[in-house]
């Protein structure tokens, strides 16, 4: 459905004038702050840009898993690996969480992962860089799962219901995640000369590619205008941005690590750090698909559904006789 939805969407920002009656009144309850739910009309393109942003967000968490999996075999301590495999875990709740979200659209898991595999949908950027060491992990929970609490904090205040809930639980999950990620990364950074220079090493590398998650700046940004309008997004890529760095910039100083841009420097006058552009030239080419790790992440995916498949079959094959049996005793 969604692929079909995009073909037809909508381009530009909706205006009031050309607006349907019925338009009007669902932009009235938008405006008044009243949740959209399942069964209430939406405009198609409502709907398809909320299947993508929420299938996106979907993917990420569930391709998300494989930088951090990665390193559960290899964790120092019993404690961090308890730790990881309980977070890599969660990321896949989050994903059944987001994927049932979309259901209540209209749109089926199965074909939301199909547009996936083929390369038709996104996910993350940051999920396209490798991690090298393990203080890769603690930036990662830190820097990664920060970033995606600045956006999902917001985003709870979503104009549609189930979205919004999700972002609810997911936040909760997520404060552990960040909490455990900087609780790693300062046993590196007050550890060893070694260990700190691992520390200052995975900040280095994961700084510009952490503020690129927020997507392109406003300027540059195709959906935002009429995501805002709708309330979808609830703030501005950069100022979701400038959020995170204003958090992010003091914890860099705690740990006595240096800073991983030279352009961070505090803005008395506006109130804010200001900060480096990332190279937007590198994002662009990575949500093409021609980052370190795109087509690895990929086929890993591909291959752990495939994979899976006996263990759908069986489920199905189980839950189809239990309905049988059901209807017989009936
Ligand atoms: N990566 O018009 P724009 C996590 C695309 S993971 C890739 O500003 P929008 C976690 C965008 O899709 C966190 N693509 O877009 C999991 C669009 O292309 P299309 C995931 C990006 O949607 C495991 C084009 O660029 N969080 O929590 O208005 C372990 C123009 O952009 C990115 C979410 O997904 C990107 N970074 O705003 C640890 C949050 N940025 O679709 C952590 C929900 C942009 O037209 N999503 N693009 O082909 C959002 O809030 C919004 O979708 C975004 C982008 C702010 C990301």
């Amino acid at each position: 459905m969604y692929a079909q939805m995009i073909k037809t969407a909508h381009k530009g920002v909706h205006k009031r004038e050309d607006m349907s009656p019925e338009e009007r009144a669902f932009q009235d309850k938008i405006d008044a702050d009243i949740k959209i739910e399942p069964r209430d009309w939406m405009p198609d393109d409502y709907r398809a840009t909320l299947i993508r942003q929420i299938g996106q967000h979907a993917h990420s968490e569930v391709v998300g898993q494989l930088p951090e999996g990665n390193w559960i075999t290899r964790a120092p301590t019993l404690e961090r690996k308890a730790i990881l495999l309980a977070k890599v875990q969660d990321e896949a709740g989050h994903g059944l969480y987001l994927y049932s979200a979309a259901e209540t659209l209209g749109e089926t898991r199965d074909e939301l992962v199909r547009l996936l595999h083929e390369g038709r949908m996104k996910y993350s950027s940051i999920f396209n860089y490798p991690t090298l060491n393990w203080a890769d992990i603690g930036a990662v929970g830190w820097l990664v799962d920060g970033a995606a609490i600045v956006n999902q904090v917001a985003l709870q205040r979503t104009s549609y219901g189930p979205y919004s809930r999700a972002m609810i639980r997911i936040c909760k999950e997520e404060s552990f995640h960040a909490r455990q990620g900087y609780h790693a990364i300062m046993k590196m950074a007050f550890g060893t000369p070694e260990q700190k220079k691992q520390a200052q090493d995975a900040v280095n590398r994961l700084w510009f590619p952490a503020i690129m998650m927020f997507g392109p700046s406003d300027a540059d940004s195709t959906h935002s205008e009429q995501s805002m309008a709708w309330k979808i997004k609830v703030k501005s890529n950069d100022e979701l941005r400038q959020q995170f760095v204003d958090q992010t910039v003091p914890q860099i100083e705690y740990l006595g690590l240096d800073l991983p841009d030279p352009g961070i420097k505090w803005n008395e006058e506006r109130g804010h750090y200001d900060f480096s552009d990332p190279d937007w030239s590198e994002f662009f080419d990575v949500i093409k698909g021609n980052g370190p790790c795109n087509v690895d992440r990929l086929q890993n995916r591909v291959a752990a559904w495939e994979d899976g498949a006996w263990v759908r079959d069986g489920l199905l094959a189980h839950a189809e006789k239990k309905a049988a049996r059901k209807v017989a005793a009936e």
